[in-house]
């Protein structure tokens, strides 16, 4: 029956792990998935999570199936993460809110509803690069992918003036894809100024933003400060949609907690919206997981655990700012290596952005027994006191030839 059936391509992110976990070198150093590490090298369990978890068995929960939309809670406490206290449609009662299969779920229950349910476009544009994820996810929407410009390879920095003129020449109505801070893969964001003026061009052109907030908290080490563009956003008056992870900022990838939220215009329009998320989710997965939602929840409600967790995630953090820091200094400074590495510095959250070419990459994979994805990218993560100076010194003689 199968035997029409292609064999297709090995993901671009996760077939670097494959690679590798096959490579036996007692050096070698996988900076391809973004998943945090610890000085260590190894998975961090956030301890705020841990105690979260020892919260949570300790109320005896049981196993029964959660409503469509998730845990209602669960859903509050995010939404109030993600839009603030002092949020008007949240106050209002306006936004409409589903828990999801983390980020990617999220992101799919939105594209889902925007293919049904968004009036005035298909076209959906993102950002050159972006997460790659981002391209079939959508395209499997239903909608059209379109793209603008982000990345000045020249600079290695934001093409600002490419991007808004891509977006001022987009058809109107259409919707944009915004990486709400630490974008993926460039570790490039616009400053709050810039915002400001996407947030005035995404107005004039009446696009509809949807904000993919993947490292809320991973980014400035301050959930606040990650939260900028979303609210100002909302402040302006527009309408947005938003995918939120707790992957990275909890550490509980596995555990799949995420949430989707669409601002309305009121309680009425938001109780409609609710009714259709419901009719998207129910024939694709029923209802979610509920263990990782209660470990969230069970942080986002208690005032202690919070802070303890925002110390947490300023933590993993720093520890990556002070990576940067270090690898900037072994490259531009002890090894002199050709080029200029400022940007490993001022780049963003989990990614660095090398400008690694192809060749360098895969010359780094064989002689070296480094992995990063074939675009330059690195996680940052991946690093730490005993694998950075190994690191360094295989960049050097990579980008000596
Ligand atoms: N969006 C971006 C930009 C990401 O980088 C990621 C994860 O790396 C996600 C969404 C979704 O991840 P998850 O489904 O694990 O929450
Ligand atoms: O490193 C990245 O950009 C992501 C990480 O289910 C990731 O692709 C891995 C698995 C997953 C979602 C995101």
């Amino acid at each position: 029956v199968w035997s029409n059936v292609q064999a297709g391509p090995p993901d671009a992110i996760l077939g670097i792990t494959e690679a590798f976990k096959a490579d036996k070198d007692p050096r070698k150093i996988n900076l391809g998935v973004g998943a945090y590490r610890d000085e260590n090298g190894k998975p961090y369990i956030l301890p705020s999570v841990q105690k979260a978890e020892e919260i949570v068995l300790a109320s005896v929960p049981n196993k029964e199936y959660l409503p469509i939309t998730g845990l209602p809670e669960f859903t509050r406490n995010a939404a109030l993460l993600a839009y603030g206290t002092e949020s008007t449609p949240l106050k209002e009662g306006a936004v409409a809110v589903t828990q999801s299969i983390s980020g990617t779920g999220a992101l799919r229950i939105g594209g889902e509803f925007l293919a049904r349910h968004y009036p005035k476009s298909k076209d959906i544009f993102l950002p050159a690069p972006t997460w790659g994820n981002h391209i079939p996810l959508f395209r499997d929407s239903g909608l059209n992918v379109r793209s603008y410009r982000y990345f000045n390879k020249e600079t290695v920095g934001l093409d600002f003036a490419g991007l808004k003129a891509d977006l001022e020449a987009a058809p109107e109505g259409a919707i944009v894809l915004l990486h709400a801070c630490a974008h993926n893969p460039t570790g490039i964001d616009p400053t709050p100024e810039q915002w400001a003026q996407i947030s005035d061009i995404v107005k004039e052109k009446k696009l509809f933003p949807f904000f993919d907030m993947a490292y809320q908290g991973f980014a400035s080490g301050s959930t606040t400060k990650d939260a900028f563009a979303v609210r100002h956003f909302v402040e302006q008056g527009h309408q947005v949609a938003l995918s939120q992870s707790f992957a990275k900022n909890m550490g509980l990838y596995g555990e799949r907690v995420g949430a989707f939220s669409v601002t309305t215009a009121d309680a009425a329009e938001k109780a409609r919206v609710d009714s259709q998320l419901k009719i998207i989710i129910r024939p694709m997965y029923s209802n979610p997981p509920v263990n990782g939602a209660r470990i969230a929840n069970a942080i986002l409600s208690n005032a202690d655990l919070y802070t303890q967790w925002e110390s947490e995630v300023k933590g993993m953090a720093d520890r990556i700012i002070s990576m940067r820091e270090k690898l900037y200094n072994s490259l531009q400074k002890e090894l002199n290596t050709p080029g200029e590495w400022g940007h490993i510095k001022s780049q963003i959250g989990m990614f660095s952005f090398t400008g690694l070419n192809p060749s360098q990459t895969k010359a780094l994979a064989e002689k070296a027994h480094v992995y990063m994805t074939h675009d330059g990218r690195i996680s940052m993560a991946g690093l730490n006191g005993g694998n950075i100076e190994y690191f360094a010194q295989s960049v050097d003689k990579a980008v000596r030839g």
